[in-house]
């Protein structure tokens, strides 16, 4: 398995991750000590009792002159026990304290990275996989906390509280008893060689099995439409089947050792039995001793068996960790420059591309090529050309969604990554070309980018770009909630409130990505017209396919193959009779290419 570089160890990020609750962390593993220290009272007492009766016995000395030692030592025995049952209960309160504080931050940290990240992220993780590891995967970490960390403290404190006890009593017997556990260390340690993978592999079957389901989930229009219910139903009943195979599997690896560290925790007692009883006939140890053992064997046998158990939990951490610190450590390549300049007001909103050229990093082709042209204040640039010739591409490196591989982006003149990029991108309003809304009502969709909007400011945007009449005949009017992703709302209305979604940030760059292509002509003309009108000063960059949209653009672009092949107004463009002029005779009619 290929080990990536992080800055800490698991542990150590954990640890990075317990701040503010360390102390208490470490409070707890000292209870968890303390608590199982405390197991060793019982059998002590009880030793110390059956001695003392014992002798007595031996003696011919009536017990009741031995009465106060005798109370003495059941109290002692009663109130440690309850102080026990004290700390045990503290103690689970401090681990589930620290382990949700500790979630609580990794998951607020891991949301913010998310969020933070750039287009190139969200291209490479699918939706599930970060599902995965925002859920699931991070219970794993919590239940390290809570639990396996506290059993390996637990079982080692066990174990060794009672070797050493067993040792004060008897050398011997402790020995023979003691002796077993290098045993038991072998085995566990090739049961962790071989579950480690599988714990591995385990994970990204969860994880390709929730992606399934939530691309399922949110395509299901697309399975109705194709009558593809029973093949989604199959596909996810294999990965169903195979993630439960998987997991047999992990279980089965422990099945294979089992027996063996059975048969070891079982051999515990015989032992004892046996060497035990020689000795209490040879006057050795005691009954009293003996007992002592009988009762402690199980603080021996216990955390044998437990190793197996915490040694796949701990590997099952290790694979949830593993993924979420890839996150937890990424870094978006399109950051702040370390001297960004801030811009707090608004920009002139010039727009200029110097011969800039670009290239998908996984793609195999360039897609744009020396790319030139000026936007100037308050202008209109419209961009058109055949599907996949790099429009979308091309407005994308204004807000820096992508960067340039050559050359530059400018915004009044100033290159787009010397800017703040959050100063940049509140003066950009973008309407996408598959558009989203949020699963909230009409009006907080408008207000999305603007939140201090009022009502009539949310109308105004919404008649400019002529959604109000819509949304006006909709029974609860802007109080509409729209499904996720705007379920309920037509194509054209979607794309009309996130219109109104851009304009409402009054940006001073408006870039508008076949924004009106599901809109009918009459609507479109309305929106041309109240674009041309707006109260703000704004540079607008329109993508469209429709020489409606065009016409009446400053400047149009047209795009070939990711080269800019002509540009000029509507006017000169149909005069130079090239591509354009094509386009308008094709939409328009020969008949219209003169008069218009
Ligand atoms: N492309 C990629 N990776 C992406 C997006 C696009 O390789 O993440 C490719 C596909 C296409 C080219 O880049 O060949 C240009 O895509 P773009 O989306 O810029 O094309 P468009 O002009 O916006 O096409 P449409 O009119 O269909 O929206
Ligand atoms: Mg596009």
């Amino acid at each position: 398995m290929d080990k990536k570089k992080y800055p800490k160890s698991r542990l150590g990020w954990l640890w990075e991750n317990m701040s503010g609750k360390r102390i208490l962390f470490i409070a707890a593993l000292f209870g968890t000590a303390l608590y199982n220290v405390l197991q060793l009272v019982v059998p002590h007492y009880s030793r110390q009792l059956i001695n003392l009766f014992s002798e007595a016995e031996k003696e011919h000395l009536p017990l009741a002159d031995k009465s106060d030692t005798i109370y003495h030592l059941i109290f002692l025995m009663v109130a440690l026990t309850l102080f026990r049952v004290v700390v045990v209960y503290l103690d689970c309160m401090a681990y589930e304290r620290v382990s949700q504080g500790a979630l609580f931050r990794i998951r607020n940290y891991l949301y913010d990275k998310i969020q933070r990240q750039d287009m190139k992220f969200y291209s490479t993780y699918r939706t599930g996989d970060l599902m995965t590891r925002v859920t699931g995967d991070l219970d794993a970490v919590r239940h390290n906390i809570a639990w396996v960390i506290r059993c390996i403290v637990e079982s080692l404190t066990l174990f060794l509280s009672a070797s050493v006890y067993f040792f004060l009593i008897n050398v011997k017997l402790a020995l023979c008893i003691v002796s077993i556990a290098p045993l038991i260390f072998f085995i566990v340690f090739r049961f962790r060689k071989k579950v480690g993978p599988m714990h591995k592999a385990l994970r990204e079957k969860l994880a390709g099995m929730n992606t399934d389901a939530q691309e399922n989930i949110s395509g299901n229009r697309v399975v109705k439409a194709f009558a593809r219910e029973e093949y989604e139903k199959e596909k996810f009943d294999a990965s169903n089947k195979d993630y439960r195979d998987t997991n047999m599997k992990t279980q089965m690896v422990w099945l294979k050792f089992f027996p063996f560290v059975e048969l070891i925790a079982n051999a515990l007692p015989v032992i004892l039995l046996l060497v035990g009883g020689v000795f209490i006939i040879n006057g050795e140890i005691t009954m009293g001793d003996y007992t002592a053992f009988s009762l402690l064997i199980w603080a021996i046998a216990n955390p044998m068996r437990m190793m197996g158990n915490i040694m796949n939990e701990f590997q099952r951490f290790s694979a949830a960790s593993d993924k979420i610190m890839e996150i937890y450590y990424s870094e978006p390549e399109i950051v702040n420059h370390p001297d960004a300049i801030p811009h707090p007001g608004r920009f002139e909103g010039k727009v200029e591309f110097d011969l800039v050229s670009f290239q998908y990093e996984d793609g195999k082709l360039p897609v744009l090529k020396d790319i030139s042209f000026v936007a100037e204040p308050g202008e209109t640039v419209a961009i058109i050309g055949e599907t996949g010739c790099g429009k979308t591409s091309l407005i994308q490196m204004i807000p820096r969604f992508y960067e340039p591989n050559s050359g530059k982006v400018l915004v009044d003149g100033v290159p787009v990554e010397n800017y703040n990029m959050t100063d940049l991108r509140k003066n950009i309003g973008l309407a996408t070309q598959d558009v989203l809304l949020y699963s909230d009502s009409i009006e907080g969709n408008i207000s999305y980018g603007a939140t201090a909007l009022t009502a009539e400011e949310v109308e105004k945007y919404a008649r400019y770009s002529a959604a109000s009449d819509f949304i006006h005949r909709m029974p609860e009017g802007y109080d509409t909630i729209v499904g996720e992703r705007g379920v309920g709302l037509s194509g054209g209305q979607k794309q009309r409130i996130s219109l109104a979604r851009a304009l409402a940030i009054k940006p001073s760059i408006l870039i508008l990505d076949d924004t009106t292509s599901a809109v009918d002509m009459e609507t479109e003309k309305q929106i041309q017209h109240s674009l041309r009108n707006l109260d703000f000063p704004c540079t607008k960059i329109i993508i469209a396919q429709r020489i409606s949209t065009t016409k009446f653009a400053d400047k149009i672009l047209v795009l070939k193959d990711g080269r800019i092949i002509e540009s000029g107004n509507h006017k000169d463009l149909v005069a130079a009779g090239g591509y354009y002029s094509d386009l308008v005779k094709l939409q328009l009619g020969d008949s219209m290419v003169s008069a218009s």
